[in-house]
Order: C-alpha cells, then sequence, then structure tokens
C-alpha cells in the first residue's frame, strides 16, 4: 500500500466513524423519528367516553407511553363515536413552522379506523386538526394555522380522539384502536401545568430528562475523543511518511 492509499484509508475510517456516532440520536418507533424519545409521547388520560362493543379492550392508560403493541393487548378501543382525551404533561405539542408532521397516531388491528384529532392549550377549547388516514397517521399542525387555529409557536397539552363511522369492526374491538399518541414537535410541558408544591416539589421526569442529557453527551464526547485520536494519528503518520521521504 503506498503513501496515498494509507491516507485515503485513514480518512475514510475517519468519515465513517463520524457518520456513524452521528446517528446515535435517533429515536425510532414503528418507523417514525421522535428525537425527543419516549417523553414525546402522552402521559395521562384525561377522559375516556367509549361506546359499546370495547370490553376487555377498554383500559384507556393502554394509550399512553411508547407504541408497545404486542399479542392483542396494550391498546384501547375507542368504540363507535367514542372519545378519548389524553395529555402531555412532561413535553407539549407544538408547530414545526413547516409541513411536517408533529403529531403521530398510531393505531393497530385488522381493520384501519379512522378518528377525529383535535388538540387544545386547557382541555377546554378544541382546534380541530384533521383525522386519521392509517394505521400510523403524521398530522402537521400546521396546515391548522389561523386566527382561530393553531398559533405558531404555541404550546399544546391536549389531544382529544373521536372515533369516526362507519362502523368497521364489532366487540370486543369496535372503532379506532389506540395504541399510542406521540409529539414529534415536542417541546418542554408547560408551565402553568406543572404542579409544584413548594414543600414537595414534584422532580419526578427530572432524572428522565437529565438522563437522556447525559447520554447524548456522553456519546458527542466519545465520538470527539475518537476523532480527535484519529486526526492526531494521521497528523503522526503522514509526519512519518513525509520524514521517511526527505531521508
Ligand atoms: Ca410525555
Ligand atoms: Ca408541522
Ligand atoms: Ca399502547
Amino acid at each position: 500500500m503506498n503513501k496515498i492509499s494509507i491516507f485515503r484509508s485513514l480518512t475514510t475510517l475517519i468519515l465513517s466513524i463520524y457518520l456513524l456516532a452521528g446517528t446515535g440520536s435517533a429515536v425510532l418507533y414503528n418507523g417514525v423519528d421522535f428525537p425527543g424519545g419516549a417523553s414525546s409521547f402522552a402521559d395521562e388520560v384525561v377522559s375516556y367516553n367509549p361506546a359499546t362493543g370495547v370490553s376487555g379492550h377498554d383500559n384507556p392508560s393502554m394509550a399512553i407511553g411508547i407504541p408497545d403493541y404486542a399479542n392483542n393487548t396494550n391498546y384501547v378501543s375507542l368504540g363507535d363515536e367514542g372519545t378519548l382525551v389524553l395529555k402531555f404533561t412532561d413535553n407539549s405539542l407544538t408547530t414545526s413552522g413547516n409541513e411536517n408532521k408533529d403529531l403521530w397516531i398510531f393505531e393497530i388491528g385488522e381493520k384501519f379506523e379512522s378518528a377525529d384529532v383535535y388538540i387544545s392549550k386547557d382541555g377546554i377549547n378544541w382546534i380541530y386538526t384533521g383525522s386519521t388516514s392509517n394505521y400510523t397517521t403524521g398530522i402537521d399542525i400546521d396546515a391548522y394555522r389561523g386566527p382561530e387555529g393553531i398559533i405558531l409557536g404555541e404550546q399544546y397539552s391536549y389531544v382529544k380522539l373521536v372515533d369516526r363511522l362507519p362502523h368497521e369492526s364489532d366487540s370486543p374491538t369496535a372503532g379506532a384502536d389506540i395504541d399510542a399518541v406521540g409529539a414529534v414537535s415536542s417541546n418542554a410541558a408547560i408551565q402553568a401545568d406543572v404542579a409544584v408544591s413548594p414543600e414537595a416539589p414534584d422532580t419526578t421526569m427530572v432524572p428522565d430528562i437529565n438522563a437522556e442529557r447525559i447520554i447524548c453527551f456522553r456519546l458527542s464526547s466519545i465520538r470527539n475523543f475518537i476523532i480527535i485520536a484519529l486526526l492526531i494519528a494521521g497528523a503522526i503518520g503522514l509526519y512519518l511518511i513525509k520524514r521517511r521521504k526527505g531521508n
């Protein structure tokens, strides 16, 4: 191997390591990248008003957290025209400022069943943001911006899903079957919604957020260390080659 080949190999190696390390931050759920990780998903059930035909699949907490449907469990059925309201507590849904999908709804079952999607700041005043169109549906909430609609940069804590007719599947999984709801365009939690007691501050979610930051920092540090080490090794190698050439 001549000197030019050695230099090319070294450069390729450095670039490969850099690119591989750079992909470490992606967190994919059903093929959708959630930069905020698991905290991007809905955290609480606010209300659940199912129609009939959901016996055994009527636990709304199954729609909380990351998509985890398996073996016909970990989802909740809405029933025909049933309603589910979820809340983000350690994060909030916001706009991306462009047509990128901001909110994702994960549905399961033998037949896809659509639901209307509404979001809200306060759980009282709702803004319609379209309906689901597939098992995994992304919604661009920026498309609903306007004086009475979505506001750029605003934070929303509540998501309401309302099953749409026609009747598609029978008991016990009537209506849309919801596995998870997540915000790709995820911001910090709305402070007014975080109950903090002076005697006992609620720091439940802080360790989780800090842990993610520490992991990112460590990955970044390791990557930088490897790159610097390889650059130094490359420089030394070039110096030795030049020196030998001089001799
Ligand atoms: Ca969350
Ligand atoms: Ca968007
Ligand atoms: Ca689930």
